[in-house]
């Protein structure tokens, strides 16, 4: 097994997508928990890409072919998550979006995947996604947890704007609001009154469960 993931990471990382759609066939029918592969697999290969990104060792092309690869591989790997006995079924709307000015789209979409695995029903609004539409959106799902993804220390704030934003709207306490992304720690998002926050993918899932109670 670790060899398939390192066979995936690697795949990812020299840009082959056929090499790295392989590798997740074979990790799924080896019967390696989804969760395993998106984690120890996917992610670990995009923060490795982040890694040689920032010290010079690749550049934007190489970023943005593994992130298509790593949709890709996604796409395989979502449905059968979807399948893995651990769904529970419930109908908690999620609200989820990248912030607007931020295109990283990436781990929003994972967070989606496993809040669907607990039960959520996730409404998806995409990235680059304006203040009143997630406004609009918290109003037509309330009472729901809204998610908010900022992967850039400039898109932050959006986060805090959209916080502020459902407040003077007058949703809360029906809307409960969690943030996350790379830059994005627990001190700020007690800075700026959201519910929650969440480091990766499963503990966001965990998150929204709890602030159901
Ligand atoms: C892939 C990538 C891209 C891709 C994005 C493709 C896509 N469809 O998402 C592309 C090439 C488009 C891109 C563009 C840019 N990027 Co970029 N990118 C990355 C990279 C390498 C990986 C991000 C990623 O996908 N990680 C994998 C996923 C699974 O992890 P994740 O996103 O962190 O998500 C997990 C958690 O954070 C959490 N989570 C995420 N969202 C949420 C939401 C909630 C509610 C919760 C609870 C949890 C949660 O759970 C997720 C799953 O475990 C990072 C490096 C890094 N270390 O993060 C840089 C990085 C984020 N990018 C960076 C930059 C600078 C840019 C550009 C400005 C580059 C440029 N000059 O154009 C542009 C900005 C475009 C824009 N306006 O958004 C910088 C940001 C620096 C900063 N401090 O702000 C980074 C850190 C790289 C670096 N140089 O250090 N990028």
């Amino acid at each position: 097994m670790d060899e398939n993931l390192a066979n995936l990471r690697r795949a990812i990382l020299t840009q082959d997508e056929d090499g790295a759609l392989r590798a997740t066939r074979r990790l799924l029918d080896a019967g390696v928990a989804p969760r395993v592969i998106l984690e120890s697999g996917l992610t670990d290969a995009m923060l490795e890409i982040g890694r040689r990104w920032r010290c010079g060792e690749a550049f934007l092309p190489e970023v943005i072919v593994a992130a298509k690869i790593f949709s890709r591989c996604n796409e395989i790997v979502e449905p059968v998550l979807m399948t893995s006995g651990e769904t529970v079924h419930r109908s908690h709307p999620l609200v989820l979006a990248t912030v607007k000015g931020d295109l990283h789209d990436l781990g929003k979409n994972l967070v989606g995947a496993m809040a669907k695995t607990v039960g959520f029903n996730v409404r998806d609004l995409g990235k680059d996604v304006p203040v009143d539409e997630i406004v609009a959106a918290a109003r037509e799902s309330s009472p729901c947890i809204v998610g908010l993804s900022a992967l850039l220390t400039t898109t932050m704030p959006q986060q805090k704007a959209a916080v502020d934003a459902i407040e003077q709207a007058g949703l809360r306490p029906d809307v409960k609001i969690i943030v996350g992304g790379a830059p994005v720690t627990q001190e700020w998002a007690d800075q700026i009154g959201a519910d929650g926050y969440a480091p990766d993918a499963a503990s966001a899932a965990e998150l929204a469960l709890s602030l159901l109670n």
